[in-house]
């Protein structure tokens, strides 16, 4: 009897093919679903297809006693314990990199569009509004203005290489400076400093207990007024409450915001405000972005089942010879 791969996702016939020399698989929608599978098929799961967007529950980990090996689809690894993946030695894959040009894309698109007002001013249009009330009220520029990117990791530096093209100016924040970047990457010590040195701030860390809610209400009057919060990392990093103020009150100049705390939810007060510009956490969806994350997460596995390690770790769960 081959040994299981429970899966949290849909797997496409054609790697259903593949894995199935290895595994028999078993789709579950949902973690609640497992608890109808009985515990000897749950003893015979060795494999879980999982995903960066998709929390586990340490109950469910438990329930899954042979488990050796996650594939988590996407770059992000905040659903997984550190310490106890650690201690049961799991190994566990993930898809970065192949998902750096896609988020960099949207994390600008959301940029211009709400200095802009791209959005708002379609809404304009379709209103009939351009009829009615005449031309649309003048938006802010964006090239050549400062941009502060909060995480200069591979995806931030996608983002600032972007950003060179609009002749923006760089200044970015990490726990300690890189020394590999080009002289023109401005290392601010603060969150806060760096709110009140630019223009556009972009928040592109990883969610871990070190980032929840950097982005605080001390951040966002720091930025003030003028300025624009873009979020392509994880609603956590944000105080999603402090940034609904903001935004009504208008004590920062507006935000475009890709992922919320609480997803699917998005604070209703949101709604009804022209200053935010919301995408439902698409900055990896594009058909080639997400093939590219799909066949590395099925590499994982299949490297996986060859040598006994997935072909790219998150970090920390990497246990060496
Ligand atoms: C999700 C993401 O993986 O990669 C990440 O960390 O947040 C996204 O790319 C994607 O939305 C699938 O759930």
């Amino acid at each position: 009897m081959k040994p299981i791969l429970l899966s949290l996702l849909n797997i496409a016939a054609e790697d259903k093919t593949r894995l199935n020399a290895h595994y028999e698989i078993i789709e579950i929608k949902n973690l609640d679903e497992a608890s109808t599978l009985s515990p000897e098929t749950l003893a015979r799961v060795t494999a879980l297809y999982g995903s960066a967007t998709k929390p586990l529950s340490l109950e469910f980990l438990e329930a899954l006693p042979n488990l050796q090996v996650i594939s988590s689809f996407g770059v992000g690894y905040d659903p997984y314990d550190e310490d106890y993946i650690r201690r049961r030695q799991i190994r566990l894959g993930y898809t970065p990199d192949v998902l750096n040009d896609c988020v960099a894309d949207l994390a600008m698109a959301l940029m211009l569009d709400v200095a802009r007002q791209v959005s708002v001013s379609d809404r304009y249009v379709r209103a009939g509004r351009w009829l009615s009330d005449g031309p649309y009220p003048l938006g802010v520029s964006v090239t050549g203005k400062r941009l502060g990117i909060l995480g200069m990791g591979r995806i931030g530096l996608e983002i600032a290489a972007r950003a060179k093209g609009f002749r923006m100016q760089i200044y970015y924040h990490n726990r300690n400076p890189r020394q590999d970047l080009a002289e023109d990457y401005h290392y601010i010590a603060s969150p806060i400093e760096l709110a009140k040195a630019v223009d556009y701030l972009i928040v592109a860390t990883p969610a871990t207990a070190e980032t929840e809610k950097i982005v605080n209400q001390q951040v966002l009057e720091a930025l003030g007024p003028q300025s624009y919060l873009i979020n392509i990392a994880r609603g956590a990093v944000v105080d999603e409450a402090a940034l609904v103020k903001a935004l009504q009150n208008k004590t920062i100049a507006g935000a475009g915001l890709d992922v919320f705390v609480n997803e699917p939810q998005v604070p209703e007060a949101l709604f009804t405000l022209d200053n935010v510009v919301i995408t439902p956490h698409v900055a990896s969806a594009t058909v080639e972005t997400r093939n590219a994350m799909r066949e590395l997460s099925i590499q994982n596995f299949l490297h996986f089942a060859e040598f006994g390690e997935v072909k790219v770790a998150v970090p920390w769960a990497q246990y060496g010879a």
